[in-house]
């Protein structure tokens, strides 16, 4: 990749923006890195979860405003298209993502952020929509995403006004989940992301996708989907696997299955 750095560790899949001289706004290379990246991490069994942040002082400082201000409005679709197909495949893919967001998290780089499981943000971090200040509106999903997180009024006030924010004001809004010292971020990530893949992978994706599928649901259509997904979840090698190990004292052995 040119636009992303992707490696492979114990089990775990980091994905760094790599653009710092841009503050890794996302531009079509890096969008179509970023794809065929959670491309492969969906058909990688070795890995058990996925971090994702920037190279430099910014996590992203959303869509690339040089690249934009060239594009007309169907360019511009279909840039906002591509968008949509990374964030949708965040979401989707069956592995738990860590977003470790290290510092300017704006616009689109907001949005990268909501598209992952769970943000752990650096004391450092900003969050912001800023979108409305250049004419237009959150792209790549920000609109309905972060109504999602923060409840309507607050997505309003943020879009609205295009503030910035802290981690702190981030975390008190419920954006991000955890916060950590700058020099802390990684191994936090590391650490969520180490327990989380230490669980039956299976329930892990199953969780992801009941949680996700069911939040867009009514009540009894939502608890139907549970049903649906625990019962595989229930049928799994792990289930037995796991059930045991409690019952004999000792750490499960998850095999995928
Ligand atoms: N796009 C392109 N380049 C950028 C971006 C960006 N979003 N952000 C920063 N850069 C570039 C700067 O132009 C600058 O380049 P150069 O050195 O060549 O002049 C370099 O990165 C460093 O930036 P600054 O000098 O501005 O750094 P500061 O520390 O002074 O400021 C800020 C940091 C506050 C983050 C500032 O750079 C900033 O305000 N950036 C823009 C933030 C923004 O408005 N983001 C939202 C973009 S819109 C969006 O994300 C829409 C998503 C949906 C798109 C749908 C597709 C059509």
């Amino acid at each position: 990749y040119e636009n992303i750095k992707y490696e492979v560790s114990e089990g775990i899949g980091y994905v760094t923006i790599n653009r710092p001289k841009a503050l890794n706004a996302l531009n079509m290379d890096v969008l179509t890195d970023l794809y065929a990246a959670f491309t492969e991490i969906e058909a990688d069994e070795t890995v058990k979860a996925v971090i994702v942040t920037g190279e430099g002082k910014a996590f992203v400082a959303g869509a690339d405003i040089a690249q934009m201000s060239q594009l007309n409005a169907l360019e511009g679709r279909e840039m906002m298209i591509m968008g949509h197909k990374v964030m949708n495949l965040i979401e989707a893919v069956e592995k738990p993502v860590i977003a470790a967001v290290n510092g300017f998290a704006l616009g689109g780089g907001c949005e990268l952020a909501m598209a992952c499981d769970i943000r752990i943000a650096s004391e450092k971090a900003k969050f912001a929509q800023p979108e409305v200040g250049l004419g237009i509106i959150p792209g790549f999903g920000g609109t309905q995403r972060l109504a999602r997180l923060v409840g309507k009024g607050m997505a309003k006030y943020m879009i609205m006004t295009a503030e910035m924010i802290s981690a702190a004001e981030a975390y008190r809004i419920g954006l991000v989940e955890k916060v950590a010292a700058p020099e802390e971020l990684m191994d936090e990530a590391v650490k969520v992301a180490k327990t989380i893949a230490s669980k039956a992978p299976i329930a892990i994706a199953t969780a992801k996708s009941a949680i996700n599928n069911g939040f867009d649901m009514d009540m009894k259509s939502a608890s139907k989907f549970e049903i649906e997904t625990f019962t595989a979840a229930f049928g799994s090698e792990d289930k037995t696997e796991g059930m045991a190990a409690f019952l004999e004292k000792r750490a499960p052995e998850f095999k995928n299955k």
